[in-house]
């Protein structure tokens, strides 16, 4: 017997039950976030046919501006939570304040949003896959007033709720809410995000790790005995330059992902609020573990800035511990 369509509304509405403190702003703002990335779906879908669509500052067959896929992603994913009432204020990698958002007919709302509406986006012009990362978070300023910093510079262990969308060969929907980990595929001849993936479990290893191997001389001496030992063990490389096709890939093969600081980025590269934290929340969530490489747990991090870069592992349990074991043997740095 075919299983039964469980919708991402359906699904949602149904964990809310199980929460008997909920009052449903949490899932209303989780399915604006669904309608969000259907719109963003569509386009870069159709990002592919760019000389149909024309290039970026051109205007298309309606007359309308061509816009850089990761802009047009922004402003619908701002668009659909200001329209919520359910989001008090956004935290982009695309603007660089944040946006405060007044409350809708009045009514004032619990929550607050850290995203990168299209991470990868450099990759979108060459077909590989790109992905929305999100987090929401309680807002701790006074209710009655705007949003300010400090409900944004909240640490990972905060997070109410994280998820991605990753736009690939189909487009999934992965979020939790504390209470494990779950998929939804869209299915385009019903417009919906169908359960498709029920309490995703991470492997304790995996046979691939994933780094920027063209940085290995810039990394520290522990990161490059790390990864010489990942190739002594014969894992396989596997770097998509994408950061939620590769935190994907490694929910469901087992692996690590590693992103070390390089003399480029001395803090590493990848951003803590809208994307170490929402995609460590996952991993962990998914039995993983969510580190920097100096072994903090990506979680605990205090954020002190809304665009603050760490350096990050995160992965399988068992190979994270390895990671670490490499840094505390190998590290050249005091304490
Ligand atoms: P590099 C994409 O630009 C991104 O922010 C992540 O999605 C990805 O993992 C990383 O940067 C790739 O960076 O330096 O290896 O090209």
């Amino acid at each position: 017997m075919q299983n039964r369509i469980i919708t991402l509304d359906e699904f949602i509405i149904h964990r809310q039950k199980e929460h008997p403190v909920a009052t449903g702003e949490l899932t209303g703002l989780l399915r604006d976030i669904g309608v969000a990335a259907k719109i963003v779906n569509r386009e870069v879908n159709k990002a592919g046919l760019l000389n149909i669509l024309g290039a970026v500052g051109s205007e298309n067959l309606h007359g309308d501006t061509v816009q850089k896929l990761d802009l047009y992603a922004n402003e619908k994913l701002i668009e659909c939570l200001r329209n919520s009432g359910e989001c008090a204020g956004i935290a982009s990698e695309e603007n660089e304040e944040f946006i405060p958002i007044p409350s809708v007919a009045g009514k004032d709302s619990k929550y607050v949003v850290v995203m990168d509406p299209l991470d990868g986006s450099s990759n979108i012009d060459v077909n590989v896959s790109v992905g929305t990362i999100f987090g929401i978070y309680r807002r701790i300023s006074d209710p009655n007033k705007v949003v300010t910093k400090e409900d944004f510079l909240q640490k990972g262990t905060d997070l109410v709720a994280a998820g991605y969308v990753l736009y690939g060969t189909s487009t999934i929907l992965v979020y939790t809410t504390g209470k494990g980990v779950n998929g939804f595929t869209l299915d385009p001849t019903i417009g919906e995000f169908c359960l498709s993936h029920q309490n995703i479990q991470i492997p304790k290893r995996g046979n691939f790790y994933s780094v920027n191997q063209g940085y290995y001389l810039k990394f520290d001496v522990e990161m490059r005995r790390y990864i010489d030992h990942c190739s002594d063990e014969n894992y396989g490389l596997r770097y998509i330059g994408s950061m939620v096709s590769d935190i994907h890939r490694i929910l469901f093969q087992g692996g690590i992902f590693l992103y070390p600081n390089t003399r480029k980025y001395p803090h590493g590269k990848l951003r803590l609020l809208y994307e170490c934290n929402p995609l460590g929340f996952i991993v962990e969530q998914a039995g993983g573990k969510a580190i920097s490489c100096y072994l903090e747990r990506i979680l605990e991090i205090e954020p002190k800035d809304l665009h603050q870069r760490v350096t990050v592992a995160l992965g399988s349990p068992e190979m994270v511990d390895e990671m670490k074991a490499f840094v505390e043997k190998y590290s050249t740095i005091p304490g």
